[in-house]
């Protein structure tokens, strides 16, 4: 009776929790929802295959480890899985390295774990003491930890967890978050919030939701964090800071997650009371040198800096006639004898050069090539001008074969409908990683120079500027979660496709439901042409509002630099609309290898996609469909917006099915994206008809206002301005 009463009593208190966590589902758990399995034959399956777990928590680590299995295993089954030291019974869990765990090394697996690498795992169904156990085994804890994260999204993504035998290991080295976060925890181009790094309370008061950001890293491979803006501010290298960092590089260091810190150029200026920074000067050398040595006091596994040197402002080497070699390699030497990087970056555009700004980072950068210390990587954007909707590969790639090249991609929306619109960018991303750069002839991928493998580079990386903040969901708009993870899947492996990320991504945060997989799954993979169809089609790049960038801007024009404003970009006049990039105009298609060259020159043979970006043509030329520019145009504005209400129609179609928060708050996005798609189409059309004189062709919606009103609209406090 009394037993009766106890177990009545915890379920009704389960069951009240149940309720409560279906109730208040904020997103806060991103892809970690760990959701109990509903099938009961899987259920069945899983209890049967996941029965313990032996894990010898012996280190941070693997005590990380060790939670995360007792957590996912014991939700997602539904009971708590005990945490054991032998193997007792069938179906036992083993995680570990031939060192923690004498159960992995009696499986004599060396020979497979070479081949996985520092970082690898495997997953394999063995046989240990006569009973059937999964093991999840690496060289390192921490790639025990990536191994658990993969075992795990297995159970989450409901697929067999019988007869595994898998491995897997990143293709890039270092898989890197770069936070845009100023130290009063503003974000530029941030739109989920302020930054979750709360200096003000550092180093004493560590939020328990950094744990969590690691964990959300480390599920998905990412192994570092810049933490600070490009923009940078001296003072995070200050004895004061620098204890605030360490703070949380301990927090950070369970989960293999290394930081690393934005250098500002005139540092030894700024907080070392030197009259210069110039590079070659000796003062200034020893000062970085004894820095980065109290950097390493503090935190013993720093990972280097990452700079924005002569570009918008921000002080450089140029500052004292050196070269950006001379620059990066300075701070290449204090920080190698601990084992430090520089990431310098390419993003590099001079205000006096009157050079098409497309071209300005080759011409400053290519002939540098071999010239950088073997721990420096050059990071380069997907794209030549800025984070574009869409931009052909950044010419670079390719072009330095001496020289290691890192990707940096944009993760949050800036230019892509900031916090409101659903843009899934994987397509987007791998659009750059699939392209041919010919650099060693035909096939060799802008994936294949990241990865090393094109010029056989030991030092790798990427790069993706975060969109994370301080919104309880991290990300401000739900699917801007779907970036973050589809960043450290592409990271990892830049060869996976944007279908099965974006389908991993979907089954772990909403549903394993077949239907509402591939609904969502269709309006993701949709949504990057939709934005660049409503923004910026034909290669169109660079018309957004003045500064803040939210909403459409083809007008702004004479402010202090050309190349910061619209006009420069679309070159719209009577004759025609779009930027001269062959030999008759800034002749920017010569960066590209002689195929792509020949290709990208001529308007017949330039895939549409990039025609504006590469010619300058008339409003009536003659596109593929038959359609005249203008009206072409005007029709993929609206393509735009038809595709966002076809999004909608299927998000509606899912009420129900997702749980109540979520899907009003995505539904309301989704009307708000509506209504901006439409903002851009009719602010844009009615501009560039100024220029066209032609009638909208059939097919396209009435603009309601008229070009003065949307000329007048001044968005106050855009976020991350
Ligand atoms: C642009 C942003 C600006 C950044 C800059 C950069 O508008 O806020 O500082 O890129 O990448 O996209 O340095």
């Amino acid at each position: 009776m009394r037993i009766k009463t106890t177990r009545s009593l915890t379920f009704l208190i389960l069951f009240f929790f149940g309720l409560l966590s279906l109730q208040a589902e904020d997103g806060y758990r991103l892809w970690l929802r760990y959701e109990l399995v509903e099938d009961q034959e899987t259920l069945k399956n899983y209890r049967q295959s996941a029965s313990e777990i032996i894990v010898a928590p012996n280190s941070p680590t693997l005590s990380a480890v060790a939670q995360e299995l007792e957590r996912g295993l014991g939700q997602m089954l539904g009971k708590s899985i005990p945490l054991t030291e032998k193997v007792s019974r069938q179906g036992a869990v083993v995680a570990g390295t031939p060192q923690s765990s004498p159960l992995i090394r009696s499986l004599n697996i060396e020979d497979k774990l070479k081949e996985v690498g520092r970082e690898g795992y495997l997953l394999l169904s063995a046989r240990l003491q006569g009973k059937k156990v999964t093991v999840i085994a690496a060289n390192t804890d921490t790639g025990v930890l990536y191994g658990s994260f993969h075992f795990l999204r297995l159970l989450q993504t409901r697929q067999s967890i019988h007869k595994l035998s898998l491995s897997s290991s990143p293709k890039t080295q270092h898989r890197i978050l770069n936070h845009w976060d100023n130290l009063d925890r503003t974000v530029e181009r941030g739109y989920a919030g302020f930054s979750l790094w709360d200096w003000h309370k550092l180093p004493d008061y560590t939020d328990p939701r950094y744990i969590d950001y690691a964990r959300a890293n480390a599920s998905i491979g990412i192994n570092g964090t810049v933490l600070t803006n490009v923009n940078a501010n001296a003072l995070v290298l200050t004895e004061d800071y620098l204890g605030k960092v360490a703070a949380l590089a301990d927090v950070f260091r369970p989960y293999g997650l290394k930081v690393y810190l934005t250098a500002r150029f005139s540092a030894p200026m700024e907080i070392g009371g030197l009259e210069t920074a110039d590079p070659v000067d000796p003062r200034v050398q020893q000062w970085w040198k004894r820095k980065a040595d109290e950097i390493y006091s503090h935190i013993p596994d720093f990972g280097g800096f990452l700079v924005k040197a002569d570009s918008e402002g921000q002080p450089g080497p140029h500052n004292y006639g050196r070269t950006h070699a001379e620059g990066a390699n300075m701070l290449a030497d204090a920080l190698a004898p601990h084992g430090g990087i520089v990431m310098w970056r390419t993003f590099v555009y001079s205000e006096e050069a009157p050079e098409d700004r497309a071209k300005q980072a080759y011409n400053e950068f290519k002939p540098l090539d071999g010239k950088f210390r073997d721990n420096v990587l050059l990071q380069v954007k997907n794209g030549a001008i800025d984070f574009q909707p869409r931009e052909p590969f950044h010419p670079l790639f390719g072009a330095m074969p001496e020289t290691p090249l890192m990707m940096e991609f944009q993760i949050t929306q800036e230019y892509l409908g900031q916090g409101t619109h659903l843009v899934y960018l994987a397509p987007m991303w791998k659009e750059v990683l699939e392209a041919d750069t010919y650099a060693e002839g035909k096939g060799s991928t802008v994936a294949e120079v990241v990865d090393g493998s094109l010029n056989d580079h030991p030092l790798t990386a990427m790069a993706g500027v975060a969109n994370i903040g301080t919104d309880r969901n991290w990300t401000g708009h739900p699917f801007g979660q779907a970036n973050w993870y589809a960043f450290g899947r592409l990271a990892w492996n830049p060869y996976l496709s944007s279908e099965e990320i974006a389908e991993e991504w979907i089954k772990m945060t909403f549903s394993n439901k077949p239907e509402v997989v591939q609904d969502i799954k269709e309006m993701m993979l949709n949504s990057h042409e939709a934005v660049v169809n409503y923004m910026t089609p034909l290669g169109l790049h660079h018309i957004m509002a003045w500064s803040h960038h939210y909403g459409p801007g083809p007008w702004v024009a004479n402010k202090h630099r050309a190349d910061w404003t619209s006009v420069y970009y679309h070159q719209a006049d009577s004759a025609g609309i779009g930027f001269d990039r062959t030999a008759s105009g800034s002749n920017a298609v010569a960066q590209y290898a002689p195929p792509l060259e020949e290709k990208f020159g001529s308007p017949e043979k330039v895939p549409e996609k990039y025609l504006l970006w590469f010619h300058h043509l008339p409003w009536d030329y003659k596109m593929k469909s038959g359609n005249t520019l203008w009206d072409e145009m005007a029709l993929r504005y609206q393509q735009g917006v038809d595709t966002v209400r076809q999004m909608q129609q299927s998000w509606n179609s899912l009420e129900g099915q997702i749980d109540p928060e979520r899907f009003q708050h995505v539904k309301t996005l989704l009307e708000i994206q509506e209504k901006e798609a439409e903002w851009w189409r009719d602010a844009v059309l009615l501009y560039f008809q100024t220029f066209s004189g032609k009638p909208l062709p059939e097919g396209v919606e009435k603009p309601t206002k008229t070009l003065d009103y949307f000329m007048q609209l001044n968005p106050k406090f855009v976020p991350g301005n």
